[in-house]
């Protein structure tokens, strides 16, 4: 088993947060983004969308959605359970997963991906579809700030992949332009909490 990686990015910091949670350590290989690595054939031929994380298995079978992955190894390792256990925790921390994905993850992204010099050449970038995906980035803040003042972590009293979803995303957003705003006292209280993990290092 081998876990292609991108130490800076996102969607493969998912992965090594949830590994660490889990205290599973596999073998990891860094994907040269900027040297184009991940858009060559030999790449491609392992995951045709040319993206980060990917898990090799043994058999040669491929997983390359950093949430599948992580599925895989709670399926592997259930302790301790960070999709849930009883049928309604499963489906509240899947409803967690799936806004933290669409209503923070997402603009954060976009907001980067259309604004920053990085993508430039290599994505098409629309700067005003970055500034309206940052004020939607800021608005769904607001409104999980307002969440986060009834329950420690995003999906309830403990800490689960909807967590580490988030914190990705304001990790991106910390060094790209969509920080936390610091009135967002819950939010930030949160945030505080979940990157005094040790995993967070990850
Ligand atoms: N939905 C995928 C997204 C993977 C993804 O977009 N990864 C980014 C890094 S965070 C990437 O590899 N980008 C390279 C590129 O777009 O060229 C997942 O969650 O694994």
């Amino acid at each position: 088993m081998k876990l292609f990686d991108l130490k800076a990015g996102m969607n493969p910091r998912r992965v090594r947060i949830f590994l660490a949670e889990k205290g599973i350590d596999i073998p990891r290989v860094e994907v040269d983004m900027k040297a184009g690595e991940n858009r060559k054939q030999d790449f491609l031929a392992i995951n045709p969308m040319g993206t980060m994380p990917v898990l090799k298995l043994d058999d040669g079978t491929h997983l390359a959605e950093s949430i599948s992955i992580c599925r895989y190894f709670e399926e592997l390792y259930p302790e301790p359970p960070l999709f849930g256990t009883s049928a309604l925790d499963r489906a509240r921390i899947d409803m967690w997963t799936r806004r933290m994905e669409y209503e923070i993850a997402r603009p954060i992204v976009e907001a980067f991906t259309h604004t920053s010099p990085f993508w430039a050449g290599r994505r098409h970038q629309v700067p005003a579809a970055g500034d309206l995906a940052r004020d939607m980035a800021n608005t769904a803040m607001s409104w999980l700030d307002g969440e986060l003042s009834r329950r420690p972590f995003i999906a309830g009293d403990n800490y689960t992949i909807a967590d580490i979803v988030a914190q990705c995303a304001f990790v991106l957003g910390r060094n790209t332009g969509t920080p936390i705003p610091p009135g967002s006292r819950n939010l930030q209280r949160w945030y505080q909490d979940v990157t005094q993990r040790p995993s967070a290092r990850a």
